[in-house]
């Protein structure tokens, strides 16, 4: 009865627009009939107020991701201010250049001069001592062990860096070298880990690696904690399984160096 009565009274207030349009709220159904009728208004009210209070709130957001993107505009087209590392790294290719032109120069003259002794003299070569010639790099196996750390500061002490290994035939090469050189010691650091945040494999040089050759037998990397709490943030090459895998850091295994060679004109 009471829904009957609510239809009836929403009726006679909206549908009758005869003569006096709609009908007066003040109906032969008495007062009843004016509060049926303030409730009706009521109710369109809060429902204008609602879409009122949505309306606001959708434009908040477009007007939020507006700023948001004006913002990230306006940051991207700052200027970058410092360029002072880009131009001493110019500097310092510049002068590399000319250093590798002046040893290539005085290769040539001590090979001619050479030819002249009743004895042989020591070549000239595009690697170091001790250092082998393989795909137009040079690179250093050794002996010893010593944590990754260490085996990266010992390759810089020589002028290089632990090895980058960018494509496959390059590691592919290293691998073959390095299990007949490794016996029964056939890991060798290379230039990876993820010391800086976990997860973001990266080269000694700062690059990010792109072809990798991690064991998938072994789902490496796995950050394996039984190493201790720091996990496995450094790579190493197993040459034998020709596949990398993370391990501690700390531990000591041999080290494969690299660097640039020297162009010899002779
Ligand atoms: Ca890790
Ligand atoms: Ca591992």
């Amino acid at each position: 009865m009471e829904n009957i009565e609510n239809y009836t009274s929403l009726q006679e207030f909206t549908d009758d627009t005869s003569h006096s349009g709609n009908r007066p709220i003040l109906t032969p159904q008495g007062k009843q009939g004016v509060h049926k009728g303030a409730k009706c208004l009521r109710g369109q009210a809060s429902l204008v107020l609602l879409v009122a209070l949505l309306t606001s709130v959708c434009a908040n957001i477009v007007l939020g991701i507006f700023l948001v993107n004006s913002r990230r505009s306006s940051v991207a087209v700052l200027p970058v201010k410092n360029d002072e590392p880009k131009a001493e790294a110019a500097s310092l290719i510049l002068k590399l250049t000319a250093m590798q032109e002046r040893f290539s120069r005085l290769c040539s003259e001590y090979t001619t001069l050479g030819n002249t002794c009743s004895k042989p003299v020591i070549k000239c070569r595009p690697c170091p001592e001790d250092w082998l010639h393989l795909e137009g790099r040079c690179y250093f196996f050794s002996e010893d062990k010593l944590d990754w750390q260490h085996s990266k500061e010992s390759c810089a002490s020589m002028g290089g860096h632990l090895t980058i290994l960018h494509s496959h035939q390059q590691h592919h090469t290293l691998e073959s070298v390095a299990r007949n050189r490794g016996g029964f010691d056939y890991h060798y650091w290379i230039g990876l880990s993820d010391i800086e945040t976990e997860g973001v494999w990266k080269w000694v040089d700062n690059t990010v690696v792109n072809t990798t050759f991690w064991s998938e037998w072994d789902k490496e990397p796995n950050n394996h904690q039984s190493g201790g709490i720091h996990g496995e943030d450094c790579a190493v090459l197993d040459s034998h399984s020709k596949t990398w895998f993370d391990v501690p850091c700390d531990f000591s295994y041999k080290r494969i160096c690299e660097m640039d060679p020297i162009t010899i004109n002779i």
